[in-house]
């Protein structure tokens, strides 16, 4: 098998582009699905400060050195959600990859540790709150990135988010009619109200596969095990069924997250926009500003609840 752009051997193919590369042309291929991504969905500039959600996983750590090697700014904040030797390890990926690339581009790697914060791990708090692990753990992943990119005034805020992600979410969305969703389903989200920061999703148009193996073939040192609670999710049911219809019809993935991109795009502006109707519904929260449709927002609530800083009563009101 040979290099479908220089001929020399290739190192991996590529059936939905009908390809093959050798690690340079495939290194090249990547960088130029995600210069394509970010400049047709219009997500930053070449000046613009841009803050990566890190996990320690193989996307958001290829995001960021793609991102710098294609020449951006672009810093990175981890969460750690003190969940035992997964957080230990993933925060020792992220640790040692965030030192590599400061030395060599100068960037900062941003940490936030849930235990010091809340006094416990994700699991615990989703327990006083009463709520799915992560579920919680969208409120405080999402809460912390827009922090830290709202305070230390980012432009944008980046996760690595690839095509497999796109697509099962696509079609959990679709499965259960979530409409709101839907609309909010894009690569390029900006920030509809004061206190919420733009999110972009540069890796949307590469597949899970073809991004480990950029890791693989650059040496990125990632966590390779899943997060311990994604076990037996409906996200993970979705990829599996998509990966079979993708084994037998190579690209429908693409197909259908393009597809409905596409469609997305060809719609006609709703009489409220995305902002006008965020802005009609958002409000700052009594307790940390950031916009939500509360009096308190539900990180607000949650860290309450794991202080104890509400009395039972108040608590119950929550
Ligand atoms: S990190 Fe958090 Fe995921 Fe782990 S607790 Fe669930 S949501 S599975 S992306
Ligand atoms: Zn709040």
């Amino acid at each position: 098998m040979n290099c479908t752009k220089c001929k020399t051997r290739a190192v991996i193919r590529l059936p939905r582009h009908n390809a093959a590369f050798c690690k340079n042309c495939f290194n090249g291929f990547v960088h130029d699905q995600v210069a394509r991504a970010i400049k047709s969905e219009k997500m930053f500039e070449k000046d613009d400060r841009i803050l990566i959600a890190v996990s320690g996983g193989k996307d958001s750590l290829a995001l960021w050195d793609i991102l710098l090697k294609l020449g951006y700014r672009a810093d990175a904040l981890y969460v750690n959600l003190g969940i035992g030797g997964y957080s230990e390890q993933s925060h020792a990926k992220v640790t040692k990859f965030g030192e590599v690339v400061s030395a060599s581009y100068g960037v900062t790697l941003h940490l936030h540790m849930l235990e010091q914060e809340a006094g416990t791990g994700i699991r615990e708090l989703a327990q006083f709150a009463h709520r799915p692990t992560c579920s919680a753990c969208g409120t405080i992943k999402r809460y912390q990135f827009n922090r830290v990119a709202i305070d230390k005034h980012y432009d944008v805020m980046a996760t690595g988010h690839n095509l497999d992600d796109e697509a099962a979410r696509l079609l959990g969305n679709i499965l259960h009619w979530q409409d709101e969703y839907l609309d909010k389903q894009g690569p390029s989200l900006p920030a509809s109200v004061e206190g919420f920061a733009k999110k972009v999703k540069p890796l949307y148009r590469l597949s899970e596969r073809e991004l480990a193996a950029y890791a693989v073939l650059n040496r990125i040192d990632y966590i390779v095990e899943e997060c311990p609670m994604a076990k037996g999710s409906k996200m993970l049911q979705y990829k599996e069924v998509l990966n079979r219809l993708e084994t037998e019809s190579p690209g429908t993935k693409q197909t259908f997250y393009w597809g409905f991109l596409e469609k997305q795009s060809k719609k006609q502006p709703s009489a409220t926009t995305m902002s006008e109707k965020d802005q009609a519904i958002l409000q700052p929260c009594s307790s940390c500003s950031q916009p939500t449709t509360a009096e308190v927002c539900s990180y607000c609530k949650m860290m309450a609840r794991a202080k104890g800083g509400f009395s039972g009563e108040q608590a119950a009101r929550l």
